[in-house]
């Protein structure tokens, strides 16, 4: 498993929400169906997040990693690219003072916050970037050196509103951040790979808590263990994948509620129809949109598994999926001619209405002097009518 980073997920709406503030303003507009091709030097995506406000979409690009022993003091190139995917066009590059294309920095993930509350009648749109030091997704954990920071960043004002130092917190102990979630009560959930924990930070910004770490004394970072999450919209549930499964080959999904004052990881059964099944999570995973929370896509870099929430134990009137079981529906592989080429799928996203899957190139040679390879076009492979069938068949 290498130099595989982030993922983040935000555009999950429930149809009948409770909050009508939290509502876009209108529907984004339908896409067109078929693989929207972003044109953009040295791109390299790593993790899409569409906003409902504007209906752009905020692409995240970080460097490939050089796989290279010895040197591991590459090249970045870490800033977020605003794309319309209905224009076809870049609108605009983002960069940051001392991060992008500065080593030791990656951008881990970027999440529009959902949850924040129009003030004076004008829809408040704020970003959470995850900034993190790529030695820890080089070496798979075993060097978790160098530091790791959240930003706050107005794409309306163009303005970073606040930076907080996720190492203050995680210090030596535990380190490859790379994915972001919040929650409706303001809190903003950053996952850790090795070996796998949850730190929580305000909205308003301010030290990282341990929301969970596991009690396994001393840890032991060079292990590979939780790889994307995703919140249910409206609802307290927080999907957390998992590269292992103590008991069988393959990874493992668990819930955690995020109403606890600290996380406590529940497993969520998972029903095969084959014997031979299993999620093999390694990096993002997905809710979209269209399904309600109910079905979750988790990429395994070689193809998407599709999984979906089993009817009953939500209690409360079940407004939301409960995720307590859950049930495999099959797997869409990633696309020949990518896969052949060395496309790795490495997220999802929802663009009014259809589905795509992201394509990262890790181990390009960089363009001597940049901070990537030399690539410029980047595709989003439309997996909506495979997805779903899935979901029709069962
Ligand atoms: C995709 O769009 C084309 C042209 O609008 C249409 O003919 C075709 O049926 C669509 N395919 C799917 C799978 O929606
Ligand atoms: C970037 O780093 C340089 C050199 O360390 C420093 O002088 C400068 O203030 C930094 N800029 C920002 C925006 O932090
Ligand atoms: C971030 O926190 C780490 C751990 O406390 C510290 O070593 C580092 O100097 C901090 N970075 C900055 C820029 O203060
Ligand atoms: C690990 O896999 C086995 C066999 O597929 C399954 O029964 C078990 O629930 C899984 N464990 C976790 C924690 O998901
Ligand atoms: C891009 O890089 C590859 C691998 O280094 C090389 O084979 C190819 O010719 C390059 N393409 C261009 C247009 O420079
Ligand atoms: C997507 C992106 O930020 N691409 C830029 C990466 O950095 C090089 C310079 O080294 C720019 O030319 C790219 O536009």
């Amino acid at each position: 498993m290498f130099a595989f980073s982030i993922i983040t997920v935000i555009s999950l709406v429930t149809a009948a929400s409770s909050h009508p503030l939290l509502q876009p303003k209108a529907p984004c507009r339908p896409m067109g169906n078929g693989t929207i091709n972003i044109g953009s030097y040295q791109l390299y995506p790593e993790n899409v997040d569409f906003d409902e406000q504007s209906c752009l979409l905020c692409k995240f690009s970080e460097t490939q990693s050089q796989e290279n022993l010895g040197h591991i003091g590459a090249l970045y190139n870490a800033s977020v690219v605003v794309y319309d995917p209905y224009e076809g066009s870049v609108v605009s590059t983002i960069e940051f003072a001392n991060i992008t294309r500065t080593p030791p920095f990656h951008i881990g993930g970027v999440a529009w916050d959902p949850y924040l509350q129009s003030r004076d009648g004008k829809s408040a749109d704020e970003i959470t970037i995850l900034v993190d030091a790529a030695a820890a997704h080089e070496t798979a954990g075993r060097d978790i050196s160098g530091d790791n920071y959240l930003i706050r960043y107005s794409p309306s004002t163009h303005s970073v509103l606040w930076s907080t130092n996720l190492t203050r917190t995680s210090g030596t102990r535990y380190g490859g951040p790379q994915d972001i979630e919040h929650d409706a009560r303001g809190n903003i959930y950053v996952l850790g790979t090795y070996p796998g924990t949850i730190q929580r930070v305000s909205r308003t910004g301010g030290l990282a808590s341990e929301w969970f770490v596991p009690s396994t004394k001393p840890l032991d970072h060079a292990v590979v263990g939780y790889t994307g999450f995703a919140a249910v919209r409206d609802s307290s549930v927080l999907l957390v994948t998992d590269a292992r499964n103590r008991s069988a080959e393959g990874g493992a999904l668990y819930t955690f509620d995020m109403d606890a004052s600290r996380g406590a990881p529940r497993v969520v059964p998972i029903a095969y129809a084959e014997a031979d099944q299993v999620i093999r999570p390694a990096d993002a995973i997905y809710l979209p949109r269209k399904y309600g929370g109910e079905v979750l896509l988790i990429t395994e870099h070689d193809a998407v598994s599709v999984v979906r929430s089993r009817k009953g134990g939500g209690g409360k009137g079940e407004k939301s999926p409960s995720w307590r079981a859950a049930e495999f529906l099959g797997r869409i592989p990633n696309p020949t001619e990518l896969a052949s080429s060395g496309g790795l799928v490495t997220a999802a996203v929802e663009i009014g209405g259809r589905v795509y899957i992201v394509e990262e190139w890790f181990t390009d040679p960089l363009v001597p002097g940049t901070s990537a390879g030399n690539r410029t076009s980047f595709p989003l492979v439309d997996i909506t009518a495979q997805l779903d069938a899935l979901v029709n068949r069962h």
